[in-house]
């Protein structure tokens, strides 16, 4: 008989050889039943994809690998159509998927949470930006940058939800399928705000629970100019297209 909740993690990796051998085995201490997880590398040159097949061994995990770095909202937009079309392994197709980064910047001991609030929602955010939420070890720039593009995307999109930004989510099938991945137009970051828009639009049932980031211990942040950049003129156009 089928699991109740089957749930695959996706988590796009850059450089995160460092990180992602301990978050691997955390995930599968979590206990969660019938669990796999779904690595899309892009061609790491620290040998981050290395580092997975070596774990694969022991555990459910499918390596997707690119051979040039795309982006992370490409990285996802793979996966998540890779999965829908029931193209990973004979895992079939999960009642729940989660995204999350290789840092360590996403507690893997939310998951429980994220799958719990997902009984009554399509889509759960972990959130920065509500009561009992909150970021360690962000400098001020740092901040000042995620709250100005939350407060612009929240102002231009129209939507409530606090935070947009956010890499830590879990979608339920039905809301995968609803966000029509072959449509998503983000390369980088960008993608974290056309999906919430994009299952908000929908009519999708969307909670925020909160979650306390962690800013990254190993290895070297992915952000630059051309991602804010990206944000900001993509979400002028998803207002205006849809
Ligand atoms: N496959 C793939 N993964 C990426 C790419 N860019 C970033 N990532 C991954 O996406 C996740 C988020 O990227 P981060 O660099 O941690 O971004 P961030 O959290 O904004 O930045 P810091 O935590 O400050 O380093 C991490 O797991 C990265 O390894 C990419 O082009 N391709
Ligand atoms: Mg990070």
């Amino acid at each position: 008989m089928k699991n109740p909740t089957s749930v695959f993690i996706v988590i796009p990796t850059y450089n995160e050889r460092g990180n992602i051998p301990t978050l691997i085995e955390a995930l599968f201490g979590l206990g969660i039943p019938d669990l796999k997880l779904i690595v899309v590398d892009d061609a790491s040159p620290d040998g981050t994809a290395e580092a997975v097949r070596e774990l694969a061994v022991s555990y459910p995990i499918h390596l997707i690998e690119r051979s040039a770095k795309r982006g992370l909202g490409t990285a996802y937009a793979e996966a998540f159509q890779a999965i829908l079309a029931g193209r990973v392994r004979d895992w079939g197709v999960p009642d729940h998927v989660v995204q999350m980064d290789a840092d360590w910047s996403h507690d893997p001991a939310v998951i429980p949470r994220l799958l719990d609030a997902a009984r009554e929602h399509d889509v759960v955010i972990g959130s920065r930006y509500i009561a009992g939420g909150g970021i360690q070890n962000w400098d001020r720039s740092r901040r000042a940058l995620s709250f100005f593009a939350n407060h612009y995307a929240r102002r231009v999109l129209g939507v409530p939800y606090r935070d947009l930004t956010a890499g830590f989510k879990c979608y339920r099938r039905t809301a995968l399928e609803a966000l029509d991945c072959g449509r998503l137009s983000s390369v980088g970051y960008n993608f974290q705000i056309e999906t919430v828009y994009r299952a908000h639009t929908a009519g999708l049932r969307i909670a925020e629970i909160p979650i306390t980031f962690t800013e990254r211990k190993h290895g070297i942040s992915k952000m630059n100019l051309g991602i804010m950049l990206e944000s900001f003129w993509k979400v002028l156009l998803l207002r205006l297209r849809g």
